[in-house]
């Protein structure tokens, strides 16, 4: 029976993932000196893989069980950067009968990190794979809409992997939850389209690696983790740090949640957005799973063409929606009047309309005018002090007022029976500013987890709790508007390039006058 009892999810959060000193045990690893090809490090299953034990490699030359053409080569293929894994087919191992190998190398620390996995047997197959990789990327090209982009990727993935599930999921903020948008599942799956999973899930220095490291694959959640040797190196005393191999173990609790869910092997793909986590592709197995570094590097080469093919068509909606915005900022500000603080409140439902707004705040030295949504004295001063941090014609916009005035050091609790969205742009600096609001909107999510309580503990310690249509928790998500579009961004700078414009004419015609 569980005993509930809140567990400390900064465990999580802290656990350095790129340190866990072990490698998936279907394959092995070891590091040498660039220079000498002296053993750091290797791992406890070489005896296995290579036939040496892992501590008589260690402080040995590597070309005890690596050709020296091949030990060269890598030392090349390397020399392009640090971090950059390549991979070659080699022979290797010690004794009678040296095994054939996907070699993948990579520098890191001033050491250079070998990883060996079983090699492909079939030569056959890895061509039939890359014709499905190319049949892929052409269909993914002809994708027309960002949802037509995402169904196609997770069809094409698994139609290329053969996992159980593949599933896009997208990021609510960069350490926020996220939501499964498209989905291709094998029949007898529960269906997760639509779920919200906990932010916790992907705790935050997962998804900093995930922005380096663009793939990661899980053989076997029931692995036992082949261990490095020595754990700590003799001359820096740190551990290696594994954020770019292939073969790095992963943290027990993230082990623990797959398990949880019925899930054996497991890949991940990143889906970048300018460089930032937009969301990842996300394939789960019934069964053990080997994905050979080609596979890898070919589904990583996916990922990267959806993450380019996503962000062209999310552009090209942007500049669609810019059509027209100049026009009908132009027909607004042609009913406004030299004083154009008093007639922006004259024309507001006209002004208001424009950026599809419940209401305006018109401040001047202090002077606050509002409709729609009450804006109380604190929170005039915090808009106050966040467009005196703007240049005129400079916008600041958010749809969760209140998270982000917490987040930014501000007073949270002004925003209290306020609007939930603000659309706010400097006019005369530090004098004046226009803001267009929004009222909250409640909106119902459907999570796979309580996203409160992610995890139990119980009296066999704590628990993740199992995630899953089976386990669907309802909430509203509150403090939020309607998110506030590029088009609407874009008329408040229009609409502030007119004004400007206006003011000066007329300030011209009083001084022709005056002269
Ligand atoms: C990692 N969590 C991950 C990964 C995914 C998820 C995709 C990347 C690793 C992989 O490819 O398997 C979560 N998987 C999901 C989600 C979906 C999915 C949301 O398919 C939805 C479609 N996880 C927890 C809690 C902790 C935690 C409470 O739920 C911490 C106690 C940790 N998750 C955790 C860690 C990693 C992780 C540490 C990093 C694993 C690693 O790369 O080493």
């Amino acid at each position: 029976q569980a005993v509930d009892a809140a567990f400390d999810l900064s465990a999580c959060v802290r656990e350095p993932i790129h340190l866990l000193g072990g490698v998936q045990s279907y394959g092995t690893l070891l590091a040498a000196e660039v220079a000498s090809g002296t053993v750091v490090t290797a791992a406890d299953n070489t005896a296995r893989l290579l036939g040496v034990e892992a501590r008589e490699l260690v402080g040995g030359p590597v070309l005890r069980v690596l050709g020296a053409p091949d030990w060269e080569e890598a030392v090349a293929l390397s020399a392009e950067g640090e971090g950059a894994v390549l991979s070659l087919p080699v022979t290797a191992g010690a004794g009678p009968s040296p095994r054939a190998f996907d070699l993948s190398v990579h520098r890191r620390d001033g050491l250079l990190v070998l990883e060996f996995e079983p090699g492909e047997a079939d030569p056959a197959a890895s061509r039939d794979f890359y014709q499905g990789v190319r049949r892929a990327l052409g269909r993914l090209r002809s994708a027309a809409s960002v949802a037509e982009c995402c169904a196609t990727a997770v069809r094409e993935m698994r139609a290329l992997t053969g996992f159980e599930r593949v599933a896009a999921y997208r990021f609510d903020g960069a350490d926020g939850p996220g939501e499964v948008v498209a989905e291709s599942v094998a029949d007898g799956w529960e269906p997760w389209l639509g779920l919200w999973f906990p932010a916790t899930d992907i705790p935050p220095q997962a998804r900093r690696l995930y922005e380096e490291n663009w793939i990661r694959v899980i053989g076997d959640v029931d692995d036992a983790t082949a261990r490095l040797v020595p754990e700590r190196r003799a001359d820096t005393g740190g551990v290696l740090d594994l954020s770019r191999a292939g073969l790095r173990t992963v943290s027990g609790f993230h082990l623990e949640y797959l398990r949880n869910i019925g899930v054996r092997s497991s890949m991940s793909v990143s889906v970048l957005r300018d460089g930032r986590l937009w969301g990842l592709i996300a394939c789960h197995g019934a069964d053990p799973k080997r994905l050979g570094p080609e596979v890898r590097s070919a589904c990583e080469l996916f990922g990267t063409a959806f993450s380019l093919h996503l962000t062209a068509l999310e552009e090209r909606d942007r500049a669609d929606s810019l059509v027209g915005v100049g026009g009908r900022a132009a027909s607004v500000a042609r009913l406004l009047g030299t004083d154009v603080y008093d007639s922006l409140l004259r024309h507001e439902a006209e002004v208001r309309e424009l950026a599809g707004a419940d209401g305006l705040v018109v401040a001047r030295d202090g002077q606050v005018r509002t409709t729609g949504p009450a804006v109380g004295a604190r929170l005039a001063g915090e808009l106050k002090r966040l467009a005196a941090g703007l240049a005129p014609g400079q916008v600041w916009a958010t749809d969760r007022l209140a998270e982000t005035l917490e987040a930014g050091g501000g007073d949270a609790s002004a925003a209290e029976g306020g609007p939930s969205g603000v659309l706010l742009i400097a006019l005369e600096r530090g004098r004046s500013y226009l803001a267009w609001t929004r009222v909250e909107r409640p909106e119902p999510r459907r999570w796979a987890a309580d996203p409160d309580r992610p995890v139990r503990v119980g009296p066999r310690g704590e628990r993740l709790t199992p995630r899953g249509s089976g386990a669907v928790f309802r909430s509203v998500t509150r403090g939020r508007s309607l998110p506030w579009q590029a088009r609407e961004e874009h008329t408040a700078v229009e609409l502030w390039r007119l004004l400007t414009g206006m003011v000066l004419r007329h300030a011209n015609e009083l001084s022709a006058l005056n002269e």
